[in-house]
């Protein structure tokens, strides 16, 4: 039996249990939540004929492996979450789930075991853009569709991959760009009034930092008053943010500006700002700028120490989904899928927009 077949069997196995015990532990699955109940109470043909059933369907599973970035932020948590709830086996799936702890090789290795238990698909949220030519042959060499997700690479070989999908980094940096210049604006800051910015860089080569660095400096290089003082790695992180933003507060003391490359970045931005004796918000000192707009970027902009969140959606477990789908029928899909996304800052009704928030 191949390994692939053995990981087929084994979740047929643990299928059938989950349908005879009822002990799947899981809280959406009403379906299966329903055969559970239709075997309690019919007896042993009954629960022999759910038994072949489950088996079969479980054989037919589409296995998945996903090459996560790790669990870094509150995006993140969010985008595994979105995976985890979509490629289940009532949807038809079984998902293989790897966190790498943002490090490439762990996703390169990962990699490696999928393309071992041949899956039928890898999903890889690649943590840099480079570095990936030799596991990606292998896996086409394999084989097995490589789908990126929420990341790109940089290849000379576009088809190691199948398709990508993705928020537009770059265009959510111009868009923290534009989204400054109308702020200054409606403060009447002169033209001419020098504006000192600093940002906090997410993992340094990973398309997320390289996207939002290179937008906002294209805005950037449009307001001749607008000065770069420094640009920092915080790995996207809470901590390393609070970090650096502690030692940029130490080396610069007219700071006007933060970017932060992600929220958790900007919380721990914030947290040195105030230790440090200083204001931010609307109201304060400091305006901070960041991505993602997760719900604790709202409670933020709400206590009113962020100014600004540009939406990036971690939402692709549906999407790639359907991408898997698509495939499946032998449908063509878009190599590359952008999410369209939006902004959130302190003049709307966050309230009422968090609300109808997923994340
Ligand atoms: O902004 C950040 C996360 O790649 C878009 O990674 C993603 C970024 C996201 O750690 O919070």
């Amino acid at each position: 039996m191949s390994k692939r077949g053995l990981s087929l069997f084994v979740s047929a196995i643990m299928l059938t249990m989950f349908a005879l015990t009822g002990c799947g532990g899981g809280a959406k699955a009403p379906e299966e939540s329903k055969s559970v109940e239709s075997s309690e109470t019919a007896g042993e043909s009954k629960s022999e004929e759910a038994k072949s059933e489950v088996s079969k369907d479980a054989s037919k599973l589409i296995v998945v492996g996903y090459a996560q970035v790790g669990a870094e932020s509150d995006w993140r948590t969010a985008n595994t979450e979105s995976f985890k709830s979509t490629f289940v086996p009532e949807n038809g799936y079984e998902l293989i789930f790897n966190d790498a702890q943002q490090k490439q090789e762990n996703q390169i290795k990962a990699i490696r075991d999928f393309i071992q238990q041949e899956v039928d698909y890898i999903v890889l949220a690649p943590v840099v853009e480079t570095g990936w030519d030799t596991v990606l042959q292998e896996a086409k060499d394999a084989g097995i569709p490589v789908i990126l997700s929420d990341r790109m690479i940089k290849t000379s070989d576009d088809s190691l991959y199948t398709a990508l999908v993705c928020g537009d980094f770059i265009k959510e940096g111009e868009t923290a760009g534009h989204w400054l210049e109308d702020y200054l604006k409606s403060k009447n800051v002169a033209a001419d009034e020098k504006i000192n910015i600093v940002t906090l860089q997410g993992t340094i080569g990973a398309s997320a930092q390289v996207g939002r660095t290179d937008g906002f400096a294209n805005i950037l290089g449009q307001n001749a008053n607008w000065n770069m003082l420094a640009k920092q790695t915080g790995e996207f992180t809470q901590s390393k943010g609070q970090e650096v933003m502690e030692s940029f507060l130490k080396q610069f003391d007219d700071i006007d500006v933060v970017v932060a490359e992600n929220d958790n970045m900007a919380f721990g931005a914030i947290d040195a700002i105030k230790a440090a004796g200083k204001t931010c918000g609307p109201k304060g000192d400091i305006t901070v700028i960041s991505f993602d707009a997760v719900k604790a970027a709202f409670d933020a902009m709400i206590a009113g120490d962020l100014n600004a969140s540009i939406e990036c959606s971690p939402l692709h477990g549906p999407r790639v989904a359907e991408i898997i789908q698509k495939l499946e029928k032998g449908e063509t899909v878009d190599k590359i899928q952008y999410v369209d996304e939006s902004y959130f800052d302190t003049s709307m009704d966050l309230e009422k927009i968090k609300a109808g928030r997923a994340y």
